[in-house]
C-alpha cells in the first residue's frame, strides 16, 4: 500500500474536517434523486449529498488494484456508507457478469468501447450530474469522448495505456518495439508474460503486424491469430492481474501491461523493485479510458452517485492517482500529485506519442470474428 507524505496530509485534513463542526451545503446544487425527491436541507453535508437519502452499503465491480483501500475507508466514515468492492480482469467478464444478471452492481468501471457497447444494450443507465458537481473537475479531453459524446453516462476514473514492462536488471539492451515481445527467437523465451484480454492481445498482435487495432479483415485477424500462436512457446502467462507480481518476482522479464501496474513493479515503495521501466512501442500502442457508471438495476443509484462525487474531489482524486499509479482524468487533482509522476511520459505520453496510440472501438457484428479467433487462439495456445 503506498504511504507518502501527501497522503499522511490528506489524512491530517479529514480528520480535522471530521472533528469539526458540519458545515452547511451553501453552494453545492441540491440533488435530485432518481425518484425526484428533494433532500432535506439539515441532512445535506458538503461530501454525502443528502445523508437521508444514502444506503448502509454499495456495490463496486472494479479491477483489482484500482481503487485506494482508504478512500472507501474514509467514505465510509464520513458518509456512513460501505464500499463493498470486488474484481473482474476484463471488459469481457465484466459484460458477460452483467448479462447473466447475477450481480446487482452499483458502479461498474468498464473501459470506452465497453461503455459503447453497454450503452447501445441498453444496460446502464443516464447520471444525474446535479449530484456529480465535481465531473466540472475534468480535464476537457476527458469528457464527451466518442464513446459518450453528450457526457450523459460516464464520469472519468482513470486513462492509460497499453505497452509493456521491462527488468532492466536483466535485459540490458532492449528497442521500444513490439518486436521484444514477438520475437520468436527471443533470448528471453519463456519469460515473458502477455495480458489475458482479447481486444488488448489480439490489438497487440494487429499493431505489431501494421494494422488497426480495430481491424475487421479476416486475415488480418487470421495473422494475428498466428503470430500469438507462433509467440506461445514462450509466454510464460497469460496474467493481467498478477502480472507486475510475475515481474517483481524474476518470474518474467518482459510483460505486456496497463501503465499502473509497469510503475507498481517498478517501485521499491509500493513492493515494485528497481529497474523495472515502461515502454509504449514505437509501433504504437492502446489508449484507454476507464469509468464509473451505474448498471440498470443497480439498488443504489443515488450513494453511487455521491460516492462517484466523493472520488473527484481533488485531493482524493490526487491521492488515488498516487496509489494506483495511472493518468488522472481530473485536472484540478494534479496541484496535489507529486510533479514527478505529472511529469512521466509514461503515465502522461507527449502528443508525439499519443499521435501513435490508439483507441479500440466496438466493432459491432465482427465481434463474433474476433470471438471465434480468440477462442482459437487460447485453445491452440492451450491456456
Ligand atoms: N490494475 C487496474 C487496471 C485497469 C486497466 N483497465 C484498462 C483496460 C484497457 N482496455
Amino acid at each position: 500500500m503506498k504511504k507518502n507524505l501527501l497522503y499522511i496530509i490528506i489524512l491530517a485534513a479529514l480528520v480535522l474536517a471530521a472533528c469539526a463542526p458540519a458545515a452547511p451545503a451553501v453552494d453545492e446544487p441540491a440533488p435530485v434523486s432518481p425518484s425526484g425527491e428533494e433532500p432535506a436541507g439539515e441532512e445535506m453535508s458538503d461530501r454525502c449529498g443528502d445523508k437521508s437519502k444514502l444506503a448502509e452499503e454499495i456495490f463496486l465491480y472494479n479491477w483489482s488494484e484500482y481503487i485506494d483501500p482508504d478512500i472507501m475507508d474514509q467514505f465510509e466514515e464520513e458518509c456512513g456508507v460501505k464500499v463493498v468492492e470486488t474484481n473482474f480482469d476484463s471488459n469481457e467478464t465484466l459484460l458477460a457478469t452483467l448479462q447473466a444478471g447475477g450481480a446487482d452492481y452499483d458502479i461498474i468501471i468498464p473501459s470506452d468501447y465497453m461503455v459503447s457497447t453497454l450503452i447501445d444494450e441498453g444496460m446502464v443507465m443516464e447520471l444525474d450530474y446535479s449530484v456529480i458537481p465535481n465531473i466540472a473537475n475534468m480535464d476537457a479531453t476527458n469528457v464527451n469522448q466518442y464513446f459518450d459524446p453528450e457526457q450523459k453516462y460516464t464520469v472519468p476514473w482513470f486513462w492509460g495505456t497499453s505497452g509493456f514492462g521491462v527488468d532492466t536488471n536483466v535485459v540490458d539492451e532492449f528497442s521500444p518495439s513490439w518486436s521484444m515481445m514477438f520475437d520468436p527467437n527471443s533470448p528471453y523465451c519463456g519469460q515473458i508474460s502477455m495480458l489475458d484480454d482479447q481486444r488488448e492481445t489480439l490489438g497487440a498482435a494487429l499493431m505489431y503486424l501494421g494494422y488497426s487495432i480495430n481491424d475487421v479483415d479476416p486475415a488480418h485477424l487470421e495473422e494475428a491469430k498466428n503470430l500469438l500462436i507462433e509467440q506461445a512457446k514462450c509466454v510464460k502467462a497469460y496474467d493481467s492481474q498478477t502480472n507486475d507480481d510475475l515481474l517483481v518476482s524474476g518470474e518474467t522479464v518482459l510483460g505486456h501491461m496497463w501503465t499502473g501496474d509497469a510503475l507498481l513493479a517498478g517501485d521499491p515503495e509500493t513492493g515494485g523493485k528497481d529497474g523495472v521501466v515502461y515502454v509504449i512501442p514505437d509501433e504504437g500502442c492502446t489508449i484507454w479510458q476507464d469509468n464509473m457508471m451505474i448498471p440498470i438495476g443497480a439498488p443504489n443509484p443515488y450513494t453511487a452517485m455521491v460516492f462517484m462525487n466523493y472520488t473527484q474531489y481533488p485531493e482524493i482524486a490526487a491521492q488515488n492517482a498516487e496509489w494506483v499509479g495511472y493518468a488522472t482524468p481530473n485536472e484540478a487533482a494534479k496541484e496535489f500529485i507529486d510533479p514527478e509522476m505529472l511529469a512521466n511520459e509514461g503515465v502522461y505520453p507527449s502528443p508525439e506519442v499519443e499521435a501513435r496510440l490508439q483507441w479500440i472501438e466496438d466493432v459491432g457484428d465482427a465481434l463474433t470474428l474476433y470471438d471465434r479467433i480468440w477462442t482459437e487462439f487460447k485453445a491452440a495456445a492451450g491456456s
